[in-house]
């Protein structure tokens, strides 16, 4: 095959590839962690919009276009800019990716103007599709597709030692304007914070799955093998390392992770990590809590360090006492550094007079209600099942229940 070559798009050139967000409402930057690095993957002349960008002459100058599903709520959204996609240029490609787009993927193919869905773990699959389709050449032996009557082997999922899977760039985003300079402003005027409203970006990526099987996760193992066909796995440290360097050389002030090596993976990886200094604000989500010296060796490390903490153990699913009194031990060190705090429980389940009272003085601590991150979400299961929870979801967010 021959190899793509980059071209910089300008305002009329053609485009290759047209990444769209399907952004459910102007301020919703949250694209799935994985496809910035995916897009980075491709070299050829492409370009990112977010839904309410599109135009029909960007439409028309674009070959292949890319939809992320991962989160349920654009599953409508998905569908009609499919149609709009296919109306005012019939020929282009429709590619859709992602959690939900894994589960739903016969639903898709079938039922909106989607040409392939890429399941599961993409990185390589994606750019073999694109590679085949700019050649021109027969794509339904690329891996983990589904397409319109019929699927390709689901044989793709990365493994430490996949260069696709160590040398991913979530950081580069000079294809897509209105990302760059939203994330330029955010990381200029907020560094250091974990603001959903705001986006969260970039994520360095470290780990996907996880040891625990707390139900209602996709990274329990039995939900994950249903989405990856693979179980819990960790890019070396060498490549999360190269990741935060980038996010550095971009002139980025904060780096995000979630996936707590600490917590899941030998000691010598957060040694390693560890073992230099980053001119970057980190916020890092712990599991579970490390010893204290894990702790100052963070601190060590990053301009400073804003812990997502849970009140129960193993990610917020389990009461546990010790746990607790290790929780206020933290909150204790942590004053007067450059370690901040934000807290997170279900306001639905404990007495939050008594956790008012209890951060009572410290300010290095806010609190925040995870309850509504407990929604209902789809799972993969049998063909009866997914076509079952397709309707629900579909109407769902159709407004239809
Ligand atoms: C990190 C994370 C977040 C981060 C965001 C990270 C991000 N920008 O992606 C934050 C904290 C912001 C977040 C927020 C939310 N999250 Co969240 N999150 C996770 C978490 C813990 C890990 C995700 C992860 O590691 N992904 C790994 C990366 C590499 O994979 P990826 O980005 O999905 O991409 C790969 C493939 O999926 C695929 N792919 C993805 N997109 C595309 C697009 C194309 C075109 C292609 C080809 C391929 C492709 O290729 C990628 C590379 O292989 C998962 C649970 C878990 N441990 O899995 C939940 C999870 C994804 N989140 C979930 C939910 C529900 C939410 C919230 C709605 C919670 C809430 N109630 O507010 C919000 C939604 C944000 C919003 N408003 O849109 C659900 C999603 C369920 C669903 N299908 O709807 C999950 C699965 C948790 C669960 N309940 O099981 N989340
Ligand atoms: S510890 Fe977190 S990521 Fe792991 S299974 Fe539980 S909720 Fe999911």
């Amino acid at each position: 095959m021959a190899p793509l070559t980059r071209q910089a798009a300008t305002d009329s050139d053609p485009l290759d590839v047209l990444y769209i967000h399907p952004a459910v409402d102007r301020q919703d930057f949250h694209l799935p962690m994985g496809v910035i690095s995916l897009m980075n993957s491709l070299d050829c002349r492409k370009r990112g919009v977010m839904l309410w960008e599109l135009t029909p002459s960007l439409i028309r100058r674009a070959r292949i276009a890319v939809l992320d599903l991962n989160w349920y709520f654009p599953l409508a959204l998905v569908e009609r800019a499919a149609a709009v996609l296919k109306q005012y240029h019939p020929r282009i490609v429709v590619v859709v990716g992602g959690a939900t787009a894994t589960i739903f993927a016969r639903q898709i193919v079938e039922r909106f103007a989607v040409d392939y869905v890429v399941r599961g773990d993409a990185e390589r699959p994606f750019r073999l599709l694109i590679q085949t389709l700019l050649d021109g050449g027969a794509t339904h032996h690329s891996p983990n597709l589904v397409f319109p009557g019929g699927a390709a082997e689901w044989s793709y999922s990365v493994s430490p030692d996949d260069t696709d899977y160590q040398l991913l760039d979530p950081v580069t985003v000079d294809w897509f304007p209105t990302f760059h300079q939203r994330m330029q402003r955010v990381h200029r005027d907020h560094p250091g914070e974990f603001r959903e409203d705001l986006g969260v970006y970039p994520f360095v990526p470290v780990l996907r799955g996880c040891r625990h099987a707390c139900e209602g996760c996709y990274a329990n193992p039995q939900n994950h093998w249903g989405l990856f066909r693979r179980g819990f796995v960790a890019r070396p440290a060498d490549a999360v390392i190269d990741s935060l360097e980038r996010c550095q050389r971009a002139g980025l002030s904060t780096a995000h992770i979630i996936g707590d090596f600490c917590e899941l993976l030998p000691e010598t990886f957060a040694d390693a990590i560890l073992s230099r200094n980053y001119d970057l604000h980190l916020t890092y989500d712990l599991f579970n809590l490390p010893p204290p010296q894990r702790i100052d060796e963070f601190l060590a490390r990053f301009r400073s360090v804003r812990f997502i903490c849970h009140l129960y153990r193993d990610h917020g699913e389990t009461p546990c006492p010790e746990h607790a009194e290790r929780l206020w031990q933290l909150l204790r060190q942590l004053r007067g550094t450059t370690g901040t705090v934000a807290l997170f429980a279900d306001y639905r389940q404990i007495d939050r007079g008594f956790l008012q009272e209890k951060r009572a003085g410290w300010p290095h601590v806010s609190l925040f209600d995870n309850a509504y991150w407990y929604i209902p979400v789809p799972y993969p299961g049998g063909e009866m099942e997914v076509s079952r929870q397709f309707e629900h979801f579909y109407r769902l967010c159709r407004g239809e229940s």
